[in-house]
């Protein structure tokens, strides 16, 4: 998993998650990392630079104002909430799977609107590959947001920020407390700790921890069930968490509503994206089991996604992904270069940030202040499903 691409012409430091995924397994082109004859960009890189913006001044390394950026062509994006607004091209790319939807075990559910309600699209080329339009209610939404920024992150689960600092528990706890002192300093009210001033706590090197805060700017995954291991690219056995039922009750709808069935969850990775977050075209190879789909279920900003093909030298589809939508990756698309090209400028959910005076207020206001993106998603990871049969942690 994470083969990724590096684009030379990418010198912004700000592809946190393209970093990310580049540290477990670096590939770079020769002329990224020596200077050597550029080679061609692959037809996924070229598609994937066409949604690159230029965020910063070349010469002066200053950021360019954002109202002064080089706007971004969206026009080729293919859109399944706009239907009659594709290209003809995209256009016929779409395919309606509607009556897929497996009615006889639909119920209401506190996870999701009921399947009645559901669409179910698929897209032509990729037998397997399904996208339904986000089935949730707002307060359903904030329900996956909350567990996945405050719950997903907890150890043991393991996140990006394990790596460097060790187990950090009540990450999002400890930064709301942060944010809600900051909010009362600035109205010269009471807090209840000086964050600033308070001895920090040490981490497993002994170093002061930085603020939650900023430790939570920095958080780009986390994982659920069998940890992935990153450097080593395996799941082990050695490292499960017990994976969340009401996650598993939703994604085995998911998957049975697209006629994978039976999908047991065994695996999440949940990616943080912010404004500037790419996530470079990569193969998900790690998994045993490569006939079950991975179910990926997207909150928060727009992302262009780019469904690509076996190998890089075929054009991506570029397709948006608004908050709630959930791409069902199974078939031939299971074995296809994938990627995150853009996080959508301004896109964050209007309906999410409305009213947010609920205990989601704090995490819709964290998300929206960088037009972030979470993204859950999941994995049977064996053929034979073993769930953790040795549920030990760490
Ligand atoms: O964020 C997304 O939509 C894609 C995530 C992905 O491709 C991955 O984690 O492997």
């Amino acid at each position: 998993m994470y083969e990724v691409e590096a684009d030379p012409q990418d010198t912004d430091a700000t592809q946190a998650s393209q970093t990310m995924k580049t540290t477990a397994t670096s590939t770079t082109t020769a002329a990224g990392a020596t200077g050597q004859q550029s080679k061609q960009p692959s037809e996924y890189m070229r598609v994937q630079r066409m949604f690159r913006q230029v965020t910063k001044n070349e010469r002066t390394g200053k950021n360019i104002p954002k109202e002064k950026r080089k706007p971004i062509d969206y026009s080729s994006v293919l859109d399944y909430h706009n239907l009659d607004n594709n290209t003809p091209e995209n256009r016929e790319r779409i395919l309606d799977f509607s009556g897929l939807v497996d009615q006889s075990t639909a119920t209401e559910s506190p996870y999701y609107a009921h399947p009645a309600t559901w669409r179910v699209y698929g897209l032509k080329d990729y037998p397997g590959f399904y996208f339904i339009p986000s089935p949730f209610s707002v307060q359903q939404q904030k329900k996956w947001i909350k567990d996945a920024i405050e719950l997903y992150t907890e150890p043991p689960n393991s996140t990006n920020l394990t790596l460097f600092h060790g187990d950090i528990k009540q990450l999002w706890r400890n930064a709301q407390q942060e944010f809600s002192d900051i909010e009362a300093d600035s109205r010269g009210g009471d807090k209840s700790s000086d964050t600033q001033t308070q001895t920090r706590p040490l981490d497993k090197n002994g170093q002061e921890l930085p603020t939650y805060r900023s430790l939570l700017d920095k958080l780009a995954w986390s994982s659920l069930g069998y940890q992935y291991q990153w450097t080593e690219r395996i799941y082990s056995e050695d490292y499960y968490v017990q994976f969340p039922d009401d996650l598993q009750q939703l994604v085995t709808h998911i998957a049975s509503s697209t006629r994978y069935t039976p999908y047991v969850a065994e695996a999440a990775t949940i990616n943080f994206y912010s404004e500037d977050s790419v996530m470079g075209g990569h193969l998900d190879d790690a998994e045993e089991e490569m006939e079950k789909p991975i179910v990926s279920i997207s909150f928060g900003s727009t992302a262009v996604f780019l469904m690509g093909a076996e190998t890089k030298d075929v054009a991506p589809v570029p397709i948006f992904i608004r908050s709630g939508d959930i791409v069902i990756m199974g078939g031939r698309s299971r074995y296809c270069y994938h990627g995150v090209a853009k996080i959508v400028e301004d896109s964050f959910d209007v309906d999410l940030a409305a009213n947010d005076t609920d205990d989601t207020r704090w995490h819709i206001h964290w998300l929206k202040e960088k037009n972030r993106r979470i993204n859950i998603n999941t994995r049977q990871v064996f053929k034979v499903p073993k769930q953790g049969v040795r549920s030990t942690i760490k």
